[in-house]
């Protein structure tokens, strides 16, 4: 290829990026220089500290470039003419040592002191607490002073500290919630923290979107997770609503429904208020229908999807069922199977689902 089109497929190349780049500013939900609360604030503005810092660098590294490009280039008399030959420069070296040094100390001091700051626990009679446990591929989440669990749609007040104890079942995770906090790992056998404080209620039927940071198997990208901020007294009334046990419903097709979950679903899924469904293998269903989103928060929990979900959960999300192993200690879950339900038991198990609000 001449040389000529290879240059200016290369910069249309170039040029392309950068045009794509600005796209996608309308919608760009995990955001980290789009902070929500004052500790994705911090890390915001470590950010932009040591971008401009980096870019007077680059200006003035680009200009003496320039400079030494146009200013010293071979000009028309010049064949044949030998330049003076230089061997070192013991100021210049000294100085191009020290001056980076120096700047790498001044950066380090913010630095550090925002990680100190981050990573410190929250104390107070305010802080909520919550625990969370990574499996593959969903979020589980405890609130403890209520006595209630529910899972991959996080729901937090606005205007006070939130503390998540987490670790993992599995393999490593990690919690990635860009507009509030940075990313932390959940580890098997240990227990991590991290901090979220939101300033704000997120607008009606809007969340934070966060996902799982650590490569983590099949759905590793469908592990995915949704913030809801309410303010005090929504989060009260819903934090109320989640302690209540499941009703169980007596007859039209949630009853139906609820034969079958007995029979197939318990073994895996946790009910709040059954005495059937203990087991805590797979996410509690006790408010099902008052969530959003599911399977990692990556559908909208609508009609449809779920329908499409209990029909065959693998044409939702890339899982491994066949390798689960329920009576291994721990157990070992690698998705949801696949019942085969036929269309009439998908209804009355979506009536079920749904009754419980
Ligand atoms: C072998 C264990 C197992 C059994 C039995 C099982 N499931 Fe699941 N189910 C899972 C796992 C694991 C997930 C989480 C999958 C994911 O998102 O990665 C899940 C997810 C779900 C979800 C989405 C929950 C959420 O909030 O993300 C629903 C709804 C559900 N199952 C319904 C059912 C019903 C109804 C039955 C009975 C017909 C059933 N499951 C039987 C393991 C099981
Ligand atoms: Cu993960």
């Amino acid at each position: 290829m001449a040389a000529r089109v290879r240059s200016r497929l290369v910069l249309g190349a170039v040029l392309a990026t950068i045009a794509l780049a600005a796209c996608g500013t309308e919608e760009v939900p995990q955001n980290s220089l789009d902070p929500a609360g004052p500790i994705a604030r911090d890390i915001d503005g470590l950010w932009w500290l040591v971008f401009w810092i980096a870019a007077v660098i680059f200006v003035l590294v680009q200009a003496a470039l320039l400079v030494s490009i146009f200013r010293f280039r071979a000009r028309k008399g010049d064949e044949g003419r030998r330049i003076r030959q230089l061997h070192g420069n013991t100021k210049l070296e000294v100085a191009w040592t020290i001056a980076p040094a120096v700047l790498l100390a001044v950066i380090a001091v913010p630095t550090v002191a925002t990680l100190f700051d981050i990573r410190a626990e929250p104390t107070g009679d305010d802080v909520l607490e919550i625990n969370v446990v990574g499996h593959q591929w969903w979020w589980e989440y405890e609130y403890p002073e209520f006595g209630f669990f529910t899972a991959n749609e996080l729901h937090i007040p606005a205007g006070r500290p939130v503390n998540l104890t987490m670790t993992s079942d599995d393999v490593i995770h990690s919690f990635w919630l860009p507009r509030l906090n940075g990313k932390r790992d959940l580890v098997p056998g240990r227990v991590s923290n991290l901090t979220l404080f939101a300033d704000e209620p997120t607008p009606d039927g809007e969340f934070l979107w966060g996902q799982c940071a650590e490569f983590c198997g099949l759905a590793h990208a469908d592990m995915r997770l949704k913030v809801k901020v309410h303010d005090e007294d929504g989060f009260q009334a819903w934090a109320a609503g989640q302690a209540q046990p499941a009703v169980i419903p007596t007859d039209g097709p949630a009853a139906e429904g609820w034969e079958i979950f007995k029979l197939v679903c318990t073994a895996c899924h946790p009910v709040a208020g059954t005495e059937e469904a203990q087991v805590r293998l797979a996410p509690d269903l006790t408010h099902y229908g008052s969530r959003s989103w599911f399977a990692g928060a990556t559908f909208r929990n609508t009609t449809e999807h779920l329908a499409a979900w209990l029909r065959n959960p693998g044409d939702l999300k890339p899982m491994a069922p066949e390798l689960n192993d329920l009576a291994a200690d721990p157990p070992r879950i690698l998705g949801m199977p696949n019942f085969g339900l036929g269309g009439a038991e998908v209804d009355a198990l979506v009536a079920l689902l749904q009754s419980w609000e």
